[in-house]
C-alpha cells in the first residue's frame, strides 16, 4: 500500500520533470534557432589593410543580403575606410580592426578606398 502511493508520487514526479524538460527544450531550442537564422542570414567577410593597401582589393559579396566586413588594420598607423557609394566611413586606429554592417546591396560595382593614403589603399566590392 506504501509502496503504491510513493510509487504514484514517483510517477507523478517524474511526468512533471519531463515536462519541465520538454518545456526547457522548446525555450532553448527556440533562442537557438533565431540566432542561426541571424548568421545564416548575415555574409560575413575579411579584410585588411597593409602597406596601405587592401587586402584583397576587390571583393565579391552576394546580393540582397546583410553584409558584415571585418577590417584587419595591420599598419602602425591609422587608417579611414571609406566608400562613398557604400556610405559609410570609419577611422580603424593602428594595429587594431573594426565591423561595419551593410544594408542588403542592388548588384552592382561599388569603390572604397583608405581616406589616409588614397594613392595605394584603394579596392571595390562586386555585387552580384
Ligand atoms: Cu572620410
Amino acid at each position: 500500500m506504501g509502496t503504491s502511493f510513493s510509487s504514484r508520487i514517483g510517477a507523478r514526479f517524474r511526468a512533471f520533470i519531463s515536462a519541465l524538460a520538454v518545456a526547457a527544450i522548446a525555450v532553448g531550442g527556440a533562442w537557438i534557432g533565431a540566432s542561426e537564422v541571424q548568421a545564416a542570414e548575415e555574409h560575413a567577410i575579411e579584410i585588411s589593410i597593409k602597406d596601405h593597401k587592401f587586402e584583397p582589393d576587390s571583393l565579391k559579396l552576394p546580393a540582397g543580403k546583410p553584409i558584415k566586413i571585418t577590417v584587419k588594420n595591420l599598419d602602425a598607423t591609422p587608417e579611414e575606410f571609406e566608400s562613398y557609394e557604400l556610405g559609410f566611413e570609419k577611422i580603424i586606429a593602428g594595429n587594431s580592426s573594426a565591423i561595419i554592417r551593410l544594408k542588403p546591396l542592388k548588384p552592382g560595382t561599388y569603390m572604397f578606398f583608405g581616406e589616409f593614403h588614397q594613392d595605394s589603399a584603394l579596392g571595390h566590392i562586386v555585387v552580384e
